[in-house]
């Protein structure tokens, strides 16, 4: 048994509407996270048509396309409940030579943050933020060793999109 993740639990989704955003920069790591996140939406029971799917440029844009995408979802619903259950903000930080990893991850994490409790909406931190290429590989679980984070990420929202419900 392995002493990382959490617990598991089952949750139906089959009332969820749940968000995706994910940056663009390190697509060949990011296009595996959606798909695991995507696929572990469906396995629990979110309909298709209730995974919107959206992308930004890079990790720094992820609290704003976040929040733009539960704001604008709000404005689509009747009855006052949101549209989003839960959003993944899904992004590939690599560090470099310079300081700009620290500055971006640091931002980043705390700007997810501030979405999630100014909005009341489940933000999932679907950012890995890594030394390097291998480390990104294995966590997308596209090495053969590692496992896809993505699919921890879904499961995560569609637990918390429930009990966001539940907990109303
Ligand atoms: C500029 C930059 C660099 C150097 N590295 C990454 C990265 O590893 N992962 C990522 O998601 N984005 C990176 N970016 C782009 C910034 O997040 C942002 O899109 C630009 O600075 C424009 O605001």
């Amino acid at each position: 048994m392995s002493l990382k993740g959490p617990t598991p639990q089952q949750h139906d989704g089959s009332a969820l509407r749940i968000g995706i955003v994910h940056a663009r920069w390190n697509a060949t790591i990011i296009e595996p996270l959606v798909a695991g996140a995507k696929a572990k939406l469906l396995e629990c029971g979110v309909k298709e048509s209730n995974i919107v799917v959206q992308s930004c440029p890079g990790s720094w844009e992820l609290p704003i396309a976040t929040k733009r995408l539960y704001v604008a979802s709000k404005y689509q619903t009747t009855g006052g409940s949101p549209a989003f259950d839960a959003i993944i903000a899904v992004g590939v930080l690599i560090k470099g030579e310079t300081m700009h990893f620290e500055y971006i991850a640091d931002s980043v994490s705390h700007g997810l943050m501030r979405v999630q409790l100014d909005t009341d909406i489940p933000v999932i931190f679907g950012v890995l933020t890594v030394l390097n290429d291998e480390q990104a590989l294995a966590r997308a679980g596209v090495d053969g060793k590692g496992h896809n984070h993505g699919e921890d990420w879904g499961l995560a929202a569609v637990e918390m999109g429930v009990k966001r419900r539940e907990w109303a």
